[in-house]
């Protein structure tokens, strides 16, 4: 049987599962769009094919024809909904960040403790790019030798209106904080963030640079600036003691004119990690079907790891001072990988 899936949320990611469950994902049905205005639920139903609307999100996670759950409403309700879920059961791909809170990401890991097995798979989707897989398998490999350094940059075309200097490290820089982490296989004992002088930290957008250390004795950079103009842009370098592997975007054609060469930018995240969303929900429903979880998934162990560098980062970045990370005892559940 088809796994019956409920999206809550239809702003902008929430469209795109929508779209990927009907068009792209073999054994899955779209069944429920569920969003809090439901002309906007209803337009990505008829769109989409769903059989169903809500407006109600807990009523939709317990209704019976639900076997799983993809969240993609706002940040503050990611951990809320997703606790919901655990509670009765259902397995759940949300959304990026787990919470902005840690606390919070500790309730949904009590949970998933308390009830012995992993629910939560979080949208860090990076970890199915091809070009970060390909980064990972280097480092494996053993080619490029140990690696000392990460350097990424992650460009967007313009800030939201209600996006800070802030956000740049709590919702953009996430992405980062894992993918780095998940390709170093280490964890991160330290951060310091610095902005640009001349830049208004409480303009919409404002960039920020990050230096972070590992346990492992990495340096990883991150540079977020979220008013770049020009297209969305997301590079990235390992650096090894041998050699360097540099992430390549899906770039189809490059254009030769007026003395020039010119090659596109996406406006935004969905075309240039469109496969590796694809990959994941993939890897979700195989999720829901056997009930093993993705070895590559982050899971919400991934998810408490990437809020608390952000806290950190925001402390960082509030008194201009390097901010260390405390050692973490990792639950047993979240070593089965
Ligand atoms: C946004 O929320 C995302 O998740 C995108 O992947 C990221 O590139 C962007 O910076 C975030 O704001």
């Amino acid at each position: 049987m088809s796994v019956r899936i409920a999206i809550i949320g239809a702003g902008i990611m929430g469209a795109d599962h929508a779209r990927i469950v009907s068009e792209d994902l073999p054994g899955a049905v779209l069944q429920v769009v569920c969003d809090a205005s439901q002309t906007r639920a209803r337009a990505i139903a008829e769109d989409c094919g769903a059989a169903d609307i809500s407006t109600d999100p807990l009523q939709t996670i317990r209704r019976e024809d639900i076997d799983a759950v993809i969240i993609a409403s706002p940040d503050q309700t990611h951990a809320p909904l997703s606790l919901a879920a655990i509670e009765v059961g259902k397995p759940v791909l949300c959304e990026k960040p787990l919470s902005q809170n840690s606390g919070e990401c500790r309730a949904v890991i009590d949970a998933e403790v308390a009830r012995g097995r992993r629910f939560v798979q979080l949208g860090f989707m990076r970890r199915f790019d091809p070009s970060y897989r390909d980064m990972k398998a280097a480092l494996a490999d053993g080619s490029l030798g140990q690696a000392i350094m990460m350097h990424n940059t992650h460009r967007n075309v313009e800030a939201p209106a209600n996006f800070t200097g802030q956000m740049a490290i709590t919702n953009s820089a996430p992405h980062e904080f894992d993918v780095a982490r998940f390709i170093l296989d280490a964890d991160y004992t330290a951060i310091s963030v610095f902005q640009p002088s001349g830049v208004d930290a409480s303009k919409t957008g404002a960039p920020v640079f990050m230096v972070l250390e590992t346990d492992r004795g990495h340096i990883v950079n991150i540079e977020v600036n979220n008013n770049a103009a020009y297209g969305y842009d997301v590079r990235g370098e390992l650096v090894g003691e041998r050699g360097s592997i540099l992430l390549n975007a899906p770039v189809h054609t490059r254009r030769n004119a007026h003395l020039m060469a010119f090659e596109h930018y996406p406006s935004d995240w969905r075309p240039r990690f469109a496969e590796a969303y694809r990959l994941q929900n993939k890897a979700f429903v195989n999720f829901v079907r056997t009930g093993t979880f993705p070895p590559i998934a982050s899971d919400s162990w991934d998810g408490y790891c990437a809020t608390l560098v952000a806290e950190a980062g925001v402390e960082a970045l509030r008194t201009g001072k390097r901010v260390s990370l405390d050692p973490m005892v990792r639950p047993p559940l979240y070593n089965a990988r």
